[in-house]
């Protein structure tokens, strides 16, 4: 059947619209009108709105057709979904510091003899669990936000994440990643086993027998994924997949900064050992907005 979706962004000029990738024609008070042939029932069509500035945003639709005719897009589809880009966003910054007295990182034992030399006793390699730096600088929390974005759509980003495993260690230790693809690779000439644990996620499990190996993976569902080696105990890293793109790891400096559309939200800052905490914050337009967290032992 010819339909004729129809809907309205209002966040964006001069912007173009494609429904299903054909281009729709769009007025100059951002009204859009697409014609696409669609079997009968329930269907779903995908509208994609591009401004100059090539911010794109996107919006999946569910329609139930019945007739030939004019479909309206969904209010929250043809308005705000379709102003979730990054055009008028803020920046999210601050820095995460850990209070009290530093717990020693452990060295660790290193049985293979491939990623042995690579440490050497006088540079260890030592866990990674809780790395803190000058000033209580605390490395590898994720902040993201987690309140504020939901039913908003984002592109997702366009390179996958990458992780590789360089003497007997996965770097980065932390990552977060949009919900995509992750290629793990093998720096080490000996053999690695990639062992996911997951819940909503599927699992994956895969030997890489030597040196530039590589798989990728599929993580489609935000939540915090562990990986670990079945040949070498000591190997750990965590992937965060976040459902929106405004998230950032802290360095060693223990800063971070993102951005987010204008707004109010609840974020979170996850350490893996320290847990979470929140704060509410509101991102204005344009401009910065500085929160900071600090974890202890509980
Ligand atoms: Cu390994």
């Amino acid at each position: 059947m010819r339909l004729a979706p129809y809907g309205r962004v209002e966040d964006l000029t001069s912007c173009s619209v494609r429904v299903n990738d054909k281009a729709a024609v769009v007025g100059a008070d951002g009204a859009w009108v697409a014609v696409v042939d669609l079997p009968e029932g329930e269907q779903r069509i995908h509208v994609a709105a591009k401004d100059a500035a090539e911010h794109i945003a996107e919006a999946e639709l569910s329609i139930t057709v019945r007739d030939q005719g004019m479909v309206a897009a969904p209010p929250e589809a043809s308005s705000e979904m379709l102003s979730s880009d990054l055009s008028k966003a803020g920046t999210v910054m601050g820095r995460v510091t850990f209070e009290g007295t530093p717990p020693e990182r452990l060295k660790v034992h290193i049985t293979e003899p491939v990623c042995k030399p690579m440490h050497p006793d006088d540079n260890p390699l030592l866990s990674e669990d809780v790395v803190v730096g000058a000033g209580g600088a605390l490395k590898n929390v994720v902040v993201r936000i987690t309140k504020g974005l939901e039913g908003k759509r984002f592109p997702a980003t366009a390179a996958g994440a990458t992780i590789d495993q360089l003497g007997c260690q996965y770097v980065p230790h932390v990552l977060a990643m949009m919900p995509g693809t992750i290629t793990v690779q093998n720096g080490d000439d000996t053999l690695h086993n990639v062992h996911s644990q997951s819940t909503l996620n599927k699992a994956f499990n895969k030997g890489q027998s030597g040196k530039g190996k590589k798989d990728t993976f599929s993580l489609k569902r935000a939540e915090v994924v562990k990986l670990t080696c079945d040949v070498h105990g000591w190997m750990n890293a965590y992937v965060v997949v976040c459902d929106n793109p405004c998230f950032a790891v802290s360095g060693d400096d223990g800063a971070f900064s993102f951005r987010a559309p204008p707004g109010t939200y609840t974020i979170e800052a996850w350490h893996e050992k320290l847990g979470t905490h929140t704060a509410e914050i509101t991102v204005p337009e344009g401009g910065t907005v500085s929160q900071d967290f600090a974890f202890r032992y509980r």
